[in-house]
C-alpha cells in the first residue's frame, strides 16, 4: 500500500485483507470528513450481512474481558469479527489481566479479527459519525459479527446503540452504581442484561434483585415488539456463561431477522451516517468560505450560521419521517 493510493484502491486492498489498508481507511474516516465522503460514496449500496452487537456498562464491568472472549468463541466458528472500542476509561488492551493482553494481542493478530480504538477526542469527523461509518465498512468488508464497546453516556453511545442490532447490557454484583446507572436510563435498553463477575459472592443478591427488575419491567420489560429481555450470569474471567451469552445473542439475531428490525437498523444506520456527513460537509464548506474572506462569519449566533443548522435538522427529520 502506498501513500498515492486512492480511496478505491485502499478499500480494494482492505476488502483482500490487507488490514493496514483497512487502518488507513478508518483513520480516513476520522480526519477527514471530505475524503470519507468518499468512502462512503464507495460503500453505500454495497450490502453487507453483518451483525452488530453493541456492549455496554459503566466502566470496569468487565466489558472488554468479555468481548474477548466472545471473540475466541466467534473465532473458533470461522467467523469475521471487528471491535469498535468506544471507551476512553478502558481501551480494550488496558486494564486488563496479562492473561486478557496475551489474548487480545493473540486476536488483534488473527486474520480473521479487527480490534479499532476510537479516541473519544479529537475526531474530526465526529464520533458517532466515525462510529457508523466504520460499522458500515466492516459490513461491507464481509465481517459477520460487528462488536461496538461504549460506556452508554453521551449522544454518541446513544447513537451508536440505536444502529446495533443487538444490545447487552453489562452489570456487576455490587449494586450502587448499578442504581446509578438504571437512574440515568442505560439500563433500559438492554436486548440482553448480563451480569458479569459473578464469581464474586454478592453474585446472587444481585442477580435475584435484576431478576426482579426485569419482571418489573423495569429493565425494558417485555418487550412491545415482542422480545423479552434475557439475563444471563457470566464470569468473563474465568470464561463461564460465554455459551449462553453467544446463545442468546443468537436468538436475538433470529428475533430480529423474523421480524423487520433487523433492516430497520441499517436503514436507521445509513440515515444516520448520511445526515452526519451532509453536516461535516456543509460546515467545512462554510468555514472554507469564511477563511477565503467571505462575508460569513461563523459566531454561534449568526444568522445565516443558525439558518443553515436549522435547514440541515429540518431536512434530516423531514427524511426520518419518510
Ligand atoms: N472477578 C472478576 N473480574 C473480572 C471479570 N471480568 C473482568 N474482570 C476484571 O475487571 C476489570 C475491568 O475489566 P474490563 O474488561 O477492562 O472492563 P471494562 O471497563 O468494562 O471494559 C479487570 O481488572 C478485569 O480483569 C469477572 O468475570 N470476574
Ligand atoms: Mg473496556
Amino acid at each position: 500500500m502506498s501513500k498515492g493510493d486512492s480511496i478505491k484502491e485502499v478499500l480494494d486492498k482492505a476488502s483482500k485483507g490487507d488490514k493496514a489498508a483497512l487502518g488507513r481507511l478508518l483513520t480516513i474516516i476520522e480526519t477527514s470528513p471530505k475524503k470519507a465522503s468518499m468512502v462512503v460514496s464507495e460503500i453505500l449500496h454495497e450490502e453487507g450481512g453483518a451483525h452488530v452487537i453493541g456492549i455496554t456498562g459503566i466502566p470496569g464491568s468487565g466489558k472488554s474481558t468479555l468481548i474477548s472472549r466472545l471473540i475466541s468463541h466467534y473465532k473458533d466458528r470461522g467467523l469475521k469479527i471487528a471491535v469498535i472500542a468506544i471507551d476512553p476509561t478502558s481501551p480494550l488492551s488496558q486494564g486488563a489481566l496479562l492473561g486478557d493482553r496475551i489474548r487480545m494481542q493473540e486476536h488483534a493478530t488473527s486474520p480473521n479479527v479487527f480490534i479499532r480504538s476510537v479516541p473519544t477526542r479529537g475526531v474530526k469527523g465526529g464520533l458517532s459519525f466515525s462510529g457508523v461509518t466504520m460499522i458500515e465498512v466492516f459490513d461491507k468488508l464481509g465481517y459477520d459479527k460487528i462488536i461496538v464497546e461504549s460506556i452508554g453516556v453521551g449522544q454518541t453511545d446513544i447513537d451508536i446503540m440505536n444502529v446495533a442490532h443487538t444490545i447487552v447490557v453489562v452489570t456487576t454484583p455490587g449494586l450502587g452504581d448499578d442504581i446509578q446507572a438504571l437512574k440515568a436510563g442505560i439500563m433500559e435498553i438492554g436486548d440482553i442484561y448480563v451480569l458479569n463477575k459473578s464469581d464474586k459472592p454478592e453474585a446472587n443478591k444481585t442477580y435475584a434483585y435484576l431478576d426482579f427488575a426485569l419482571d418489573l419491567g423495569e429493565l425494558g420489560g417485555v418487550d412491545k415488539r415482542g422480545w423479552r429481555p434475557r439475563l444471563l450470569k457470566t464470569s468473563a474471567i474465568m470464561g463461564e456463561g460465554i455459551q449462553e451469552l453467544a446463545d442468546s445473542i443468537k436468538e436475538h439475531l433470529e428475533y430480529i431477522k423474523a421480524s423487520n428490525k433487523y433492516m430497520e437498523k441499517i436503514q436507521t444506520r445509513r440515515m444516520l451516517m448520511i445526515k452526519l456527513l451532509a453536516e461535516k460537509i456543509f460546515l467545512e464548506k462554510l468555514e472554507d468560505l469564511a477563511e477565503k474572506g467571505d462575508k460569513i462569519r461563523l459566531e454561534k449566533n449568526n444568522s445565516l450560521y443558525q439558518a443553515c443548522i436549522n435547514l440541515i435538522k429540518k431536512v434530516s427529520r423531514e427524511l426520518e419521517r419518510e
